[in-house]
């Protein structure tokens, strides 16, 4: 596959797209506005190296210069952690960024979009955007889940964040046709803790089942990608009875101000950090890292399989 003239890859991307080695795409997001500085780089390094201990490459992607760039440097990293007014992009802002120069980072669906561009087709995350609630009278709901049904990247997250409206975030996921798996649960994770108490559609027990269902998937003609719903490790999780509460309370503060549209998540994520006193992070770097592993060992089956 040619790749896009838009597309700058790193050097050790490269190699590994030479040498049919297993690839992970990693989002730039959850950097720039879904964790404070100094943690938010320190776990996108983390995040790289445990899909390195896990036997594939990573490739944190983001938008600079107008230009794609699919693995990033150190250098780059610290300077996208730390640098303000960067651009949160989806599918409707990610070519307008590359027309203007300016800098931004991909959400789950600009990533999924520019992994399928550079021929990478797993990607880790933290948890995925869905529909808010409330979602009846704002209409918010995530471009994340539209993505799922244009894209075929299968996206390892602990499941979708629990200030969202789960219920109706499985419904458009069903819809729109997308596969939703937990992994080695009946339960549907609810990012912060392992159960939402909503069954998950769908439940696999190992990273060849999920990478042979993204292969049959892509030989059906089947448009889109798969989501794998990914518990959070016991030790890492906060109960939904503590939870729930903190998030209720976040929720109340984002309407009082007035908060809308992209800015409702990142508020949230701040809110609920500062409300638990940084617990919520902790378990966020936990879900992240273990997301990590299982996307590689995933990569790693779709490489072995190929043959
Ligand atoms: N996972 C995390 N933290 C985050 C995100 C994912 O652990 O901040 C980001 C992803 O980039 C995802 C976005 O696409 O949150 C969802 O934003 P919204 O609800 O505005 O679509």
């Amino acid at each position: 596959m040619s790749l896009h003239a838009t597309i700058t890859l790193s050097p050790e991307v490269a190699d590994a797209k030479a040498r049919g080695l297993p690839l992970v795409a990693l989002e730039s997001t959850i950097i720039t506005h879904g964790m404070p500085f100094p943690q938010n780089v320190e776990t996108a390094r983390a995040v790289e190296a445990e899909v390195r201990a896990h036997g594939a490459v990573p490739a944190t992607i983001a938008v600079m210069g107008g230009r794609i760039h699919v693995g990033l440097t150190g250098e780059t990293l610290e300077a996208l952690g730390q640098a303000k007014g960067v651009m949160k992009l989806s599918r409707a802002d990610l070519a307008a960024c590359l027309a203007t120069g300016a800098t931004g980072a991909t959400t789950v669906a600009a990533t999924m979009i520019c992994a399928a561009l550079a021929g990478i087709e797993v990607f880790a995350t933290g948890g995925i955007g869905g529909v808010h609630r409330g979602a009846e009278n704002s209409f918010d709901i995530s471009a994340d889940l539209l993505e799922f049904a244009l894209s075929p990247v299968t996206v390892v997250a602990a499941g979708a964040k629990a200030i969202l409206d789960l219920p109706k975030t499985l419904e458009v996921l069903e819809t729109q046709g997308v596969p939703v798996i937990a992994y080695g649960q009946d339960d549907f994770p609810a990012f912060w803790s392992r159960s939402t108490g909503l069954k998950a559609p769908l439940r696999m027990e190992t990273p060849a089942e999920i990478a042979a269902a993204h292969r049959l998937r892509g030989s059906l003609g089947l448009k889109g990608g798969q989501l794998v719903a990914n518990p959070i490790p016991v030790e890492a999780e906060i109960a939904r009875s503590e939870i729930m509460p903190v998030i209720e309370q976040a929720l109340t503060e984002a309407t009082a101000k007035g908060i809308a549209a992209k800015a409702v998540t990142p508020f949230l994520l701040q809110r609920i950090f500062e409300l638990t006193g940084g617990r919520s992070l902790d378990s966020n770097i936990a879900l992240v890292l273990n997301n990590a592993r299982l996307a590689a060992g995933i990569a790693g089956a779709l490489v072995a399989q190929r043959g």
